[in-house]
């Protein structure tokens, strides 16, 4: 094949470049570029539910949407631009046209949008969730027990765990990346410390914190410091353990602090209340599909055009300023579907696909 190859470059033939024949499609308007984005994201799903997502995305349905708004916002920039371009007429095109009630549809829909964004999203990057406990309460058993295998050490002997243990994992179809660290306690052990340190950096990088207690002990006053340097920024899911012991595997409370489950590592009682939490702090519910793979350039755009939109509603008063705000909203989704898009993005996006594709 090598030799093939070069021969072909010898006659004048040259390699295909990265993503070149979907850039091709997009720049001759055959696909627009979150279709071209959904051909990357189909070939790298590492899930069902991932790759259908996608497929979703390439055939048009979340670029549909896009368009459909952008269509209504266009309409509306119309009529304002008119009564810009015409002020001396004595009718109030705006009220006529009910102007704010287009823009209130808009807004709407541009929620439900973000809200099918978003539940995608995290089937493309998945959720990042860390084990934190004190030691022996249980979170190399959890992590064992999550992936069925024997990944992880356990042993009765507090402070097992000294490195992150990572396992990518797959619930009803959501990628779930979980790590199970040092526990936390005051220790004189340098080694020890060094792991503890480690989990505190994990904390900082996580999606969801699964807080491990010991089910008999519940969370003890020792452990409010703790608790209290957990970042408020990440969701928190505290798991009562060893609840074959106490008798109530599988018990669910909802907190001020967040959901509690009661489970048992060691039998798996429980283990499917836990998983289905899993899922609803990720924002997928089961037997639920219909959440588009989103970008984060996608989402940022998303969170762009609706704050825009919202402006525009509190700026009506002010034609000018509402136009303005109209124009930047149309903006930020014109660039989703890659009708305003610099060449460096372009580049950016195309790069990363396969050869050829
Ligand atoms: N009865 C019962 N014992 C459990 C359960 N889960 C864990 N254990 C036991 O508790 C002990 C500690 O378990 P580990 O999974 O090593 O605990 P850990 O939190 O990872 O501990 P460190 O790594 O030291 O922080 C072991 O002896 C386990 O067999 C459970 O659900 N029920
Ligand atoms: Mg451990």
């Amino acid at each position: 094949m090598q030799l093939l190859l070069r021969r072909c470059v010898e006659l004048g033939a040259r390699l295909a470049d990265a993503g070149e024949f979907t850039k091709r499609a997009f720049l001759n308007d055959k696909i627009d570029l979150a279709q071209a984005e959904a051909v990357a994201d189909l070939i790298e799903a590492s899930t069902v539910a991932a790759a259908r997502s996608a497929v979703r995305s390439l055939v048009g349905e979340f670029s549909a949407l896009v368009h459909g708004l952008e269509v209504q916002l266009i309409e509306l920039r119309m009529l304002v631009e008119a009564c810009l371009d015409f002020p001396e007429e004595e009718v109030d095109f705006l009220a006529e046209a009910g102007a704010l009630d287009r823009l209130g549809d808009i807004g709407l829909t541009l929620e439900a949008l973000d809200l099918r964004s978003r539940r995608g999203s995290v089937l493309r990057n998945g959720l990042h969730v860390v084990l934190v406990g004190r030691p022996n309460v249980g979170k190399s058993s959890l992590l064992n027990c999550l992936a069925g295998e024997d990944l992880s050490i356990v042993t009765d002997v507090p402070g097992t765990t000294r490195d992150a243990v990572r396992q990518n994992l797959e619930v009803q179809g959501v990628p779930l990346h979980v790590v199970d660290t040092a526990g936390l306690r005051e220790t004189e052990d340098p080694v020890e410390r060094l792991g503890i340190e480690r989990t505190w950096t994990e904390i900082g990088k996580c999606d969801l914190v699964v807080y491990l207690v010991d089910a008999a002990l519940g969370v003890g006053i020792d452990e409010e410091p703790i608790l209290a340097r957990l970042p408020t920024a990440a969701p928190r899911l505290t798991v009562h353990n060893k609840a074959d012991l106490t008798g109530c595997p599988g018990a669910m409370e909802s907190k001020a602090d967040g959901v509690h489950v009661w489970v048992s590592a060691k039998t798996g009682a429980g283990m499917d209340t836990f998983r289905a939490e899993l899922l609803r702090i990720a924002g997928v519910s089961v037997g639920q599909e219909d959440g588009f793979l989103a970008r984060e350039r996608h989402l940022v755009a998303l969170k762009s055009a609706r704050e825009h939109a919202a402006q525009a509603v509190s700026l009506s008063g002010h034609l000018e300023l509402f136009a303005e705000e109209l124009r930047l909203a149309h903006r930020a989704l014109g660039s989703i579907t890659g009708e305003y898009s610099a060449d460096d993005l372009l580049g950016d996006i195309f790069s990363r696909f396969c050869i050829g594709k």
